[in-house]
């Protein structure tokens, strides 16, 4: 049985001590982590990307935890597949905000992960966003640290305009191609 290879490479991202942990349970897991990485390092904030796993080195998963807040991380993006355990047990060994990522994989379509992830005991919160949905995951810690970040609260604003004006264009874009509709 081929064991999980290394993570394949990523850029260095945005210099400076990270604040933002991207980690995920298995390298098997950065297809789908892999944009959160991207949306970190497009807003310019520091990061830092790491394998770990809940089942397969949870001493080093919980050491992880217990050091974060310690370290400058300001919030952890987790993510896991199946029997997802990963974002529930670093919530439990930090009060750093954890944002959790259901990863879909082959057998449940990504189910087993998102009830694994965001069915958390009282007193343990995880965020839990969308199955596979990193980039989400990301642009919310990007918006817990624009609470205290006035540059990046500006570019999370710039962002949300960007999708604004995105989506009137398309909607001209329709009726450019003699789309009928209701009235505009
Ligand atoms: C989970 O098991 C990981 O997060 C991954 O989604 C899943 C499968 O891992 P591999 O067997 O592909 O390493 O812990």
């Amino acid at each position: 049985m081929t064991p999980p290879e290394a993570p394949a490479a990523l850029g260095p991202g945005a210099p400076g001590p990270p604040l933002v942990a991207v980690a995920m349970g298995s390298s098997s897991d950065l297809a789908v982590l892999r944009p959160a990485v991207e949306v970190l390092d497009g807003f310019g904030v520091p990061r830092e990307v790491r394998v770990l796993s809940a089942h397969r080195t949870p001493d080093d998963m919980l050491a992880f935890g217990h050091a974060a807040a310690g370290r400058g991380l300001k919030v952890i993006v987790a993510g896991a597949g199946g029997a997802a355990h990963l974002p529930g047990m670093l919530a439990a060994a930090t009060t750093l905000p954890v944002v959790g990522v259901p990863v879909a994989l082959a057998s449940l379509s990504g189910l087993d992960s998102l009830l694994s992830i965001v069915q958390m005991p009282r007193g343990v919160p995880v965020a839990t966003v969308a199955v596979n949905g990193a980039a989400n995951a990301a642009l919310l810690a990007l918006r817990i640290l624009a609470t205290s970040d006035e540059r990046l609260a500006a570019a999370l604003e710039s962002y949300r305009m960007e999708l604004e004006q995105t989506a009137r264009r398309q909607d001209a874009g329709l009726l450019g191609e003699g789309a009928t509709g209701g009235a505009r």
